[in-house]
């Protein structure tokens, strides 16, 4: 992982939802089904495990089904980060592992990830494909009925913080791909970078709820957008 990257991509569940996987806050996505407060908050958990766990046993059997392939956007961004000597970072909020299997390797989840499960009592952080239930115990602790989601909730905070920080501070290009710029901490993103020389482009749908802070915008499908964009940076060659 090297945090001299000059070019530091945030990305969001737009940026999957042409390999399938649904975003959360379009007319048909996850949040118009469920609410935060019931699967995706530590009280929720306490409260109702088996409705969470449901929750992301269905998402988890969903993208380890083998039907979600990563797509075009994932894979120029693959290929930005093999080509482009300045160094690239992705920093994504979402849980799904697509940008690995496009072949991104500096890469961050600060929201955690879907195939991975820790416990509540020990911390270990095992890969888990299937469904997850209260009978399972820890491999390590032994400890059951305290395995949870390796996922960030609502009100946890968002993990490798200080890393993804110092990035943001040495880039000189951020890109914002496939999020609406509603979850913070990585809405306010855009703001930590802009005045220091650093040129912020946003790449969506539409415009964000941030899209003002942002230098330049392309709007339109990411498997589109996005390997344009990866072509107008390497074969620009600055930044
Ligand atoms: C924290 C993991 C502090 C789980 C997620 C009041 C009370 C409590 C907290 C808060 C509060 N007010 C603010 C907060 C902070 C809160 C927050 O921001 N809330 C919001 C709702 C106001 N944030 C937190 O709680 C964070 N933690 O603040 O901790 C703290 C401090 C000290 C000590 C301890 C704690 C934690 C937030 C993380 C929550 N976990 N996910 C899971 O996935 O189930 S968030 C969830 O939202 C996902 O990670 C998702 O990625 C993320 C953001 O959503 P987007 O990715 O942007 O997806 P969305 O659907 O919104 O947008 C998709 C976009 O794509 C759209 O714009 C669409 O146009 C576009 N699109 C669609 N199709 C395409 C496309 N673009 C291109 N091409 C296409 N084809």
């Amino acid at each position: 992982m090297t945090d001299t990257a000059n070019i530091v991509v945030l990305t969001g569940a737009g940026i999957s939802k042409e390999s399938g996987l649904a975003t959360f806050r379009d007319a048909d996505g996850i949040w118009a089904r469920v609410r935060i407060e019931d699967v995706a908050t530590p009280e929720a958990f306490a409260r109702d495990p088996e409705r969470v766990h449901d929750f992301y046993n269905t998402r988890r059997a969903g993208l380890a089904s083998g039907g979600v392939m990563p797509n075009a956007a994932h894979v120029a961004l693959a290929r930005l980060e093999a080509e482009w000597p300045g160094g690239v970072l992705i920093v994504t909020q979402n849980i799904d592992d697509l940008h690995e299997r496009a072949g991104s390797r500096n890469l961050l989840h600060m929201h955690g990830e879907l195939l991975k499960i820790r416990c509540n009592r020990c911390q270990a952080i095992t890969g888990w494909t299937e469904d997850l239930s209260l009978e399972h115990a820890c491999a390590d602790c032994g400890d059951a009925g305290g395995l949870r989601p390796n996922v960030v909730w609502f009100g946890e905070m968002p993990l490798e913080m200080e890393r993804i920080y110092q990035a943001l501070d040495r880039c000189r290009l951020f890109m914002s791909i496939g999020t609406s710029g509603n979850v913070y901490p990585a809405a306010g993103f855009v703001a930590h970078v802009t005045g220091g020389g650093t040129h912020t482009v946003e790449i969506n749908m539409e415009p964000s709820e941030g899209a003002a802070q942002f230098a330049e915008a392309h709007y339109g499908l990411a498997t589109e957008t996005v390997p344009a964009y990866v072509d107008k940076i390497l074969n620009g060659g600055k930044l």
